[in-house]
């Protein structure tokens, strides 16, 4: 195929003159991807031949989502080919940059779950492990992002239609789902529960090829398809009406939100998933059932896919003819759970009655799981109210992250203050039941896609002075501590971050008209849209800068440009508010004659992967400024950090551990503690009035606010009226706001001592080694997978 640059030209200009000519970029991409495609397969196959002959233990990493990102230039860096390909590009008069640029992103998750999920994909390929996805083949991933008149606006976003596949479809291994319902269990004979009148859902998988880096090892994302079953399975009447009922299953990706509209729709994807994937382990197998879970390891991406618990049990029960206790056995040695949140309204329940009505036969099987437990609990003389939190079943509803602890052999949270939370408060009455499935893993990121792939001047520069050992073991990026006081390195570095952040602002000017200027301090704040995350603390704290330039006269500060970049849920009005907000105190400042020379806001819009990977490595300063307690754990602090931006935020997630890393000299920390804000909540003794009355900065910022002239109108504030002032500022933005400003103004002074700022920033480098997902998937295997190195040759 292509082992050399030569014989890559070659190829490509013999697919280019089948084509059309001149070629369009998207032509052209499309053979390079196909290449790239045909290059792989080999390597796939072979792994795939060698984890069925050496029968080695698998992972499943059961996922609602997967945000996996643009797949060329990724898989042509881990086949370390893109230096090449891209070379032999260039001199047939094409751009690897612009060709990437022409594949759809196919948007398959709402943010930092859906992105870990891809990470490990990459980790585990990378460090030749037997690991593969499973999740959904949505035909719409996340609504694609547009402002009008500083309103979001969501648009259906069709990666599939005009994609150059990286899937393949495998017809072969198609299964078949039944929905609804009624079960029959015969008077006489062993108790044998029939499922009758099922309505039937074809599942059909598409599989792609996660690629490895430094090996051969090419592991598989199954995505599951909902398809018309074939003739013997159709129900009688409408079969156009059936067909597009079926479908809806994988049409789109749910959009995180809270509201209760489209519910059972959420919960046939995720019975879809859980039993498609089930089924294909449990049928392809080639060992007895009976030692599955030394053959087999299921990780549940958070509850969405907690269904396969009951599931297993399901097919281990009525399939395999099992007695309950030993299917009990192998289920609770093969499921282990992931928590992602300690949000209240986030943690999933389901009605007993759509449960029932939608999976007779699993429901029953949760209710047995219930009633099992509950009589273990009621045996320990525990008080009512912890016997009702342990309850799997309580009040009509199933409390899926209960069933998901009980049904799993090991339970983790994402970062250690996650975790602790987790443990102390949220699900304490379950540890102390189960002391030992407790444990923590801290997210991670994979270097090679937020390091390698989207900062390769950075990463050039790094293995210029260290060699580069690193991009295997990123621990090795301690040796760049040895080059924290050297001033041609530090020069070195701070070009590097002028390039990005030129290209940056080029890239804007061409996406969106704004202009930007280059030497301003770039401060960003990217993620999702939420109440705690507080981008509303954010542009508040702008806006009390903005009065302060037009107050006073001798306040000339350095020009900042702040980002704001991120999508809200459709439905979630507080954070569509909150953006609509950001661009009208945009607009005012940006016009100001006197302050648009200090203060710049940017919004960069549709938010994505491959926009990620153009903003991380051009940030001077990461904006981490969640409430204490409430981000589980945040993943992009780790890929500002590893591009060299200091972090600006609060004792909260992973930012706990990455100070824990650089040391709060290199950092700037601000803010109520996680402690101090649980307290607050205990007590009920915060009261935001009384700092609006006290302050007269914040007094001012907030009549502003109130009177609707930053928003255009009051009525494009109310949904935050009523959080900031009838709900007493849940998430204490009013009460942290002054010290982040002082916080802001420590990190001004440092800016201005070039050498000290490049300093902390290295620093930030030669301590984000840990924070790679490759450990992450390391202590995930040894400590609760159990999985062995593959040599793929
Ligand atoms: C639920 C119901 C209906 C529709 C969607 C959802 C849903 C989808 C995604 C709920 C939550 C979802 O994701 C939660 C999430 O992304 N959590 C984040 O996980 C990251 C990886 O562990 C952490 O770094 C973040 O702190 C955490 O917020």
């Amino acid at each position: 195929m292509f082992y050399s640059k030569e014989e890559f030209k070659e190829n490509f200009v013999k697919l280019l003159e089948q084509q059309e000519q001149p070629a369009s970029p998207k032509t052209a991409y499309s053979i390079l991807a196909g290449m790239v495609r045909e290059f792989v397969q080999r390597d796939w196959d072979e792994t795939t031949y060698l984890y069925q002959e050496e029968q080695r233990k698998q992972l499943y990493y059961f996922s609602i989502e997967f945000l996996i990102g643009r797949m060329l230039g990724q898989n042509l860096v881990n086949l370390s080919l893109y230096e090449m390909v891209s070379e032999g590009l260039d001199e047939l008069g094409y751009s690897l940059a612009e060709l990437e640029e022409q594949e759809p992103e196919p948007g398959l998750g709402n943010g930092g779950l859906g992105r870990l999920a891809a990470c490990f994909m990459d980790s585990i390929a990378s460090l030749q492990m037997p690991g593969h996805g499973c999740g959904i083949r949505y035909k719409g991933g996340l609504f694609s992002q547009g402002l009008s008149d500083g309103f979001q606006t969501e648009q259906p976003t069709d990666w599939i239609n005009d994609s150059v596949g990286w899937d393949t479809r495998r017809e072969d291994l198609a299964l078949y789902i039944p929905f609804f319902g009624k079960l029959q269990v015969s008077e006489e004979g062993p108790f044998k529960p029939e499922h009758k009148d099922a309505k039937w859902v074809k599942a059909v998988p598409y599989d792609m090829p996660i690629v490895g880096a430094y090996g051969n090892t090419v592991n598989t994302l199954r995505l599951w398809q909902a398809e018309l079953p074939e003739q013997q399975l159709l129900p009688d009447g409408d079969i156009d009406a059936y067909q597009q009922q079926v479908e809806t299953i994988s049409d789109r990706l749910y959009p995180d939100d809270s509201t209760d509209e489209g519910k059972l729709l959420r919960l046939k994807q995720q019975y879809f998933l859980c039993s498609a994937s089930l089924q294909t382990i449990v049928k392809n197998r080639d060992f007895p059932i009976t030692v599955l879970a030394k053959h087999v390891a299921i990780q549940i991406n958070d509850t969405h896919p907690a269904l396969a618990i009951p599931e297993l049990m399901r097919i281990l029960l009525d399939e395999e003819g099992m007695p309950w206790e030993e299917a009990w056995g192998i289920t609770t040695h093969t499921i282990s759970y992931t928590n992602h949140t300690i949000l209240e309204e986030a943690m999933e329940k389901w009605s007993s009655r759509m449960l029932e009505q939608l999976l007779p036969r699993v429901y029953m099987i949760i209710q047995e799981i219930d009633r099992r437990f509950k009589e273990k609990c009621h045996q320990e003389n525990l008080e009512p109210e912890a016997l009702k939190k342990l309850a799997i079943i309580d009040d009509g509803m199933v409390k899926m992250a209960t069933l998901a602890v009980v049904g799993s052999y090991k339970v983790n949270g994402v970062a250690k203050l996650h975790t602790d939370i987790l443990k102390m408060r949220e699900m304490k009455e379950l540890n102390e039941h189960f002391p030992h499935k407790f444990h923590n893993k801290t997210n991670g990121i994979t270097h090679r896609r937020w390091l390698m792939k989207a900062n390769p001047e950075l990463s050039d520069l790094i293995s210029s002075a260290i060699g580069d050992e690193w991009k295997q073991d990123t621990m090795k990026l301690h040796k760049l501590n040895e080059f924290t006081q050297d001033s041609v390195f530090l020069g070195d570095f701070k070009a590097v971050k002028q390039q990005k952040k030129n290209q940056l602002a080029d890239y804007l000017l061409d996406q969106q008209t704004v202009t930007i200027d280059p030497e301003s301090i770039y401060d960003m704040h990217i993620k999702r849209f939420h109440g705690y995350k507080r981008q509303l603390m954010n542009i508040l704290h702008i806006q009390m800068l903005y009065n302060r330039i037009k107050e006073d006269a001798s306040y000339r500060p350095h020009p900042r440009t702040f980002f704001f970049a991120g999508k809200a849920a459709k439905s979630y009005q507080f954070a569509k508010q909150v953006i609509k907000l950001i661009n009208t105190i945009a607009e005012q400042i940006n016009t100001d004659p006197v302050a648009r020379h200090h203060l710049h806001v940017v919004f960069v819009e549709d938010y994505s992967v491959s926009r990620a990977e153009k903003m991380f490595p051009a940030a001077d300063i990461s904006e981490q400024i969640s409430t204490a307690s409430k981000e589980a754990s945040g993943t992009g602090n780790m890929k500002f950090m590893m591009n060299g931006a200091i972090t600006l935020g609060t004792f909260d997630g992973a930012t706990v551990e990455i100070i824990e890393q650089t040391g709060e000299d290199n950092a700037f920390i601000f803010g109520l503690s996680a402690q101090q804000v649980m307290q607050f909540e205990k007590e009920k003794t915060y009261h935001a009035r009384e700092f609006i009355e006290k302050d007269h900065e914040i007094s001012r910022m907030v009549s502003e606010l109130l009177s609707g002239s930053l928003s255009k109108g009051p009525e494009n504030i109310d949904f935050i009226r009523r959080q900031l002032i009838d709900e007493n500022d849940p998430f204490f933005v009013l009460k942290d706001i002054q010290h982040y400003a002082r916080t802001h103004n420590r990190a001004l002074a440092e800016y201005e001592d070039n050498l000290a700022w490049q300093e902390m920033s290295v620093v930030n480098i030669a301590q984000s080694g840990i924070f790679s997902s490759d450990r992450t998937i390391r202590q995930y295997s040894d400590e609760v997978w159990g999985l062995e190195k593959v040599h793929s040759k």
